[in-house]
């Protein structure tokens, strides 16, 4: 999509600090970390958010879960817990409009989430 900055991120237009990516996939390091590991996971094709999903998202699903499960292992925080969340319009705070996970680990994340 045109005006999107995640979709300009998975092309290289825009730099990030890529940690994983593949035909599908791209994960990079966010700008404003909310904890000592903070990845954001997004598919290559733009999808507005979770949902903007339809049925035939189940490939791309489970290859973000995938990623997402071997980055925490690669940071050695599946020994400890994280977290892998979406968030979806204005009440969750999403601010960009392409579908993204946030995987947050490395300290002790409090619940409920503020
Ligand atoms: P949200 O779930 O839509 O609120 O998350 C968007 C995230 O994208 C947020 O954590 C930002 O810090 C992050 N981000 C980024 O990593 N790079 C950018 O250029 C921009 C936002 I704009």
């Amino acid at each position: 999509m045109e005006d999107c900055l995640f979709c300009k991120i998975a092309a290289g237009q825009i730099p990030s600090t890529i940690v994983y990516q593949d035909e599908d996939v791209v994960a990079f390091k966010d700008i404003n970390p909310q904890a000592p590991h903070h990845v954001l996971l997004i598919p290559r094709r733009h999808i507005a958010s979770m949902a903007a999903l339809t049925s035939e998202d189940g490939a791309i699903l489970a290859s973000l879960f995938t990623v997402a499960q071997k980055l925490a292992h690669d940071f050695k925080i599946d020994e400890t817990g994280y977290r892998f969340v979406t968030n979806v319009g204005p009440d969750a705070g999403q601010s960009v409009f392409h579908l993204h996970f946030h995987l947050l680990g490395g300290r002790a994340l409090g619940w409920p989430p503020g």
